[in-house]
């Protein structure tokens, strides 16, 4: 503020990067000066609330393996038999979303959508899921979640099962896992990687830091499936190393003022089920409860962490699991005990009903999300990348995260209508399926996965070509009504073609699959690469 000679004063407010935005000259008078400084303070607060970044929370998002939505107990108190307090205290300070799905009932595609915001069925992986040594699903060029957040300032890991391929020097005898790892997390926006190439059963069983291997695999183990695994390694210790490492990287970052993202996707409760030795016998159901309830206590370790850190407040939480409990662990043995992994739904992993793909999901953000609220809206773990962007306010380009929709509306209890359209389903043998509202259809007579009736099966081949449920009073998907609506199947098979055809569900310019997508394409389970085929993931 300066008084000129004529008497005037001016007084002018500029941004950090010098843009004038008020100013004014006014006869020097105390009294007018006194108003002029509080009408320019006023138009400082209102510029300075409008123009300022949105503040950067830190991100942690953990994703558990295999995790069944009823083996959550508060979210299936009346037949879920195994604690879970570190996820019902999460759950108790979240907003706990209760349609929320994974792209698809397995882990690789699953994974793929969570970190593009694309569904999987647009990648070249029609099928079944990636091996120990499969190249990478990710093309080098597209954004990821990570990426986004890199280009934002944020610190950005991936500690866990990436299982999304990568690039080994060498193929088969000839593999020389010696040499550095190529396409690993760390080409995709991760700033930092630690953890296992696929999944806990999946060779190579050996820990990967960055590019390489923190011990060759020099020896043969076998945990379900045979291979070559690092002397030392031990599947048991995996949980609580990958939670060891979040810890520390919580700790590291919190000591810095930039903000952190932490994808944390665990290698539990999937196969091979090898809870420590503390927790065993703890749920009295097995070794699959046993190991749930390991997986619960990393949660509390590392949501701890971010406590203990002091960063709990400025840290958005999200926990999710990537597809329905898998069927392999036991469950008709855990429903004769009285507890029952889809909770209300049909069918398990792999399959396209929604045992197979309808997961938890909470999010957790002090002073924004409302504690112990829940949303019925019908979200999907493709939707993280845009939930992050809208966080940020940050523009995602065209040609990324092309099915992506913000859960902030949701989240922040502004949300007026259904956030999707519709929302896409994908099982182990690629079929689709696609609910809006109360309908949803699936384009198969069959599970599409492991329950019976199996694709194939002579109990199938009598069925209808397609099943569709009133899921408003058929939770259950018994009741196939795909006769009495045939308008309902029209339409809805017309919406996922659109999807199909645009390359995106969302709004925007239509972008290319990766592959020509066939919504009714032959059904085939993948080979690994070795050729065999993948009967389980
Ligand atoms: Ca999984």
């Amino acid at each position: 503020m300066n008084t000129d000679k004529h008497g005037f004063f001016r007084c002018e407010l500029r941004t950090q990067t010098g843009i004038s935005f008020a100013s004014m000259s006014i006869r020097a008078h105390p009294w007018l000066k006194i108003g002029a400084v509080c009408f320019a303070a006023a138009v400082l607060f209102c510029v300075c609330a409008q123009a300022a970044p949105p503040a950067k929370p830190n991100i942690v998002f953990i994703l558990a393996d295999d995790l069944g939505y009823g083996d959550v107990h508060c979210l299936n108190p009346e037949r879920g038999k195994i604690a879970t307090p570190c996820l019902d205290k999460l759950a108790a300070q979240s907003m706990t979303f209760t349609e929320a799905h994974s792209s698809s009932a397995v882990c690789t595609p699953s994974r793929y959508s969570i970190l593009t915001g694309r569904y999987n069925w647009r990648s070249h992986l029609q099928s079944g899921v990636l091996g120990g040594f499969s190249p990478p699903l990710i093309a080098h060029d597209r954004l990821t979640v990570a990426g986004l957040l890199q280009q934002q300032g944020y610190r950005t890991a991936c500690i866990g099962k990436w299982h999304l391929g990568l690039t080994f020097a060498g193929k088969g005898e000839n593999r020389d896992l010696a040499q550095p790892i190529k396409n690993n997390p760390t080409t995709l926006g991760f700033d930092y990687f630690f953890g296992i190439a696929a999944s806990l059963d999946m060779p190579p069983f050996a820990f990967i830091e960055n590019d390489h291997f923190t011990q060759l695999p020099t020896v043969t183990k076998k945990w379900v499936r045979a291979g070559l695994a690092a002397p030392d390694f031990e599947a048991a210790d995996v949980v609580p190393e990958l939670t060891r490492k979040a810890k520390e990287f919580i700790a590291a970052n919190a000591a810095t003022n930039g903000p952190f993202f932490l994808y944390l996707p665990l290698t539990s409760p999937h196969t091979p089920l090898v809870p420590t030795k503390e927790w065993q016998g703890k749920s009295s159901l097995g070794s699959y409860g046993d190991f749930v309830m390991e997986t619960d206590w990393a949660v509390g370790e590392v949501l701890a962490a971010l406590d203990k850190n002091g960063v709990a407040d400025k840290t958005l939480v999200m926990f999710a699991s990537d597809n329905g409990c898998a069927p392999y662990i036991g469950v008709t043995n855990l429903e004769q005990q009285g507890h029952f992994p889809s909770a209300d739904r049909r069918g398990y992993k792999a399959d396209i009903w929604d045992g197979g793909h309808r997961i938890p999901l909470f999010a957790r953000w002090s002073g924004k999300v409302k504690a112990g609220t829940t949303s019925d809206q019908l979200v999907c773990l493709v939707d993280f990348m845009a939930t992050c962007a809208d966080v940020l306010g940050a523009k995602l380009p065209e040609n990324t995260a092309e099915d992506s929709v913000s859960l902030l509306p949701a989240m922040l209890g502004t949300a007026t209508a259904p956030l999707h359209e519709a929302v896409v389903s994908h099982s182990i043998n690629g079929s689709f399926a696609i609910r809006q509202g109360r309908w949803k259809l699936e384009l198969c007579p069959d599970s599409g996965g492991w329950s019976a009736p199996k694709p194939g099966s002579p109990e199938a081949e009598k069925l209808p070509p397609v099943q569709l449920y009133d899921m408003s009073k058929d939770i259950g998907e018994r009741t196939n009504e795909w006769a009495a609506q045939p308008e309902v199947v029209a339409r809805l098979t017309k919406l996922l073609e659109k999807y199909a055809a645009d390359g995106r569900s969302t709004a925007g310019k239509p972008q290319a699959n990766d592959v020509i997508v066939n919504i009714r394409k032959e059904k085939a389970l993948s080979k690994d690469d070795e050729g065999k085929v993948i009967t389980h993931d």
